[in-house]
């Protein structure tokens, strides 16, 4: 097809970062390029969230900022769902200061982000020191790191000279930066860039649209297909289903049948 690519194995070869050859090693092994946002207030919530979807997820994706409590047990029972389950969890920090301030709250404050979630992201805003930052803090851990490169609100800033700016740091730093979150990488110049990169797409339901603040939706068939991502991100179109679990089951199956039909080899 148009836009083929390499397989996930073939890609696992080649990523640099330990962290992203654990997340491709999760999704070649669960059949399964869905990542859920977990965007719920309150920790039982949360919980149950990860019991229901787990089965279904490569990744799950917290905002820790979200919940209404935070303790070292909420730590460990969300450990314990990952290890039951098979995914990675990933904390949505969207980090944006220097370097040196970074450090502190990626590892300390009240969330010590870094000692539960495997998976962090930050914008390339404040320059390349953001990552030297975060890696004192996670490459000796074993951490990844993704740059969001693109966003997928209206009227974003994240375009053009930027988002190649942030390519070429992800590649330069590909040792802890195991990827990207990014929109339309088969667009960008040179195109999605290193195979062992990984892109994760948020802004997707099972129909286009958006919401009343600026979200955009496209399809998983198209931001696989066409635009393309390997995980697709969603949150809203499962958590607020009837049936989470089934939804994410549909998800799942939606992604996963529009990355078999893009790889090559
Ligand atoms: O550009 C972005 C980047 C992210 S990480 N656009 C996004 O929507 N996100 C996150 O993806 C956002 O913070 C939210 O957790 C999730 C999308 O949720 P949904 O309910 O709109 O599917």
């Amino acid at each position: 097809p148009a836009n083929a690519r390499l397989s996930f194995e073939a890609r696992k070869a080649q990523a640099q970062c330990a962290m992203g050859q654990r997340l491709f090693e999760t999704i070649i092994r669960k059949q399964s390029n869905l990542a859920v946002a977990a965007d719920v207030t309150n920790v039982a919530d949360l919980l149950s969230i990860a019991d229901k979807v787990g089965p279904y997820i490569c990744v799950l994706k917290t905002h820790v900022d979200l919940f209404d409590s935070w303790s070292d047990s909420t730590m460990s029972m969300l450990r314990d769902l990952a290890d039951k389950h098979d995914f990675l969890i990933f904390e949505d920090r969207k980090f944006a200061d220097i370097g040196n301030t970074v450090v502190g709250q990626y590892k300390g404050g009240i969330y010590r982000i870094a000692e539960w979630s495997d998976i962090t992201n930050a914008h390339m805003v404040p320059g390349p020191g953001i990552i030297d930052g975060l890696k004192s803090v996670g490459l000796s851990q074993g951490k990844g790191l993704l740059l969001l490169a693109e966003m997928s609100s209206a009227g974003n800033l994240a375009q053009g000279a930027y988002t190649e700016a942030t390519k070429a740091a992800a590649e330069a730093n590909s040792d802890f930066v195991m990827g990207y979150i990014s929109q339309t990488p088969n667009a960008w110049p040179g195109g999605p860039g290193s195979p062992g990169l990984i892109h994760m797409t948020p802004g997707v339901q099972l129909l286009a649209g958006g919401d009343a603040m600026g979200q955009q939706y496209n399809t998983p068939e198209h931001v696989i297909g066409v635009n393309g991502a390997d995980v697709i991100i969603v949150g809203r179109g499962i958590i607020k289903a009837n049936d989470p679990a089934a939804s994410a089951q549909t998800y799942q199956h939606a992604a996963w049948t529009s990355y078999q039909k893009s790889i090559t080899a």
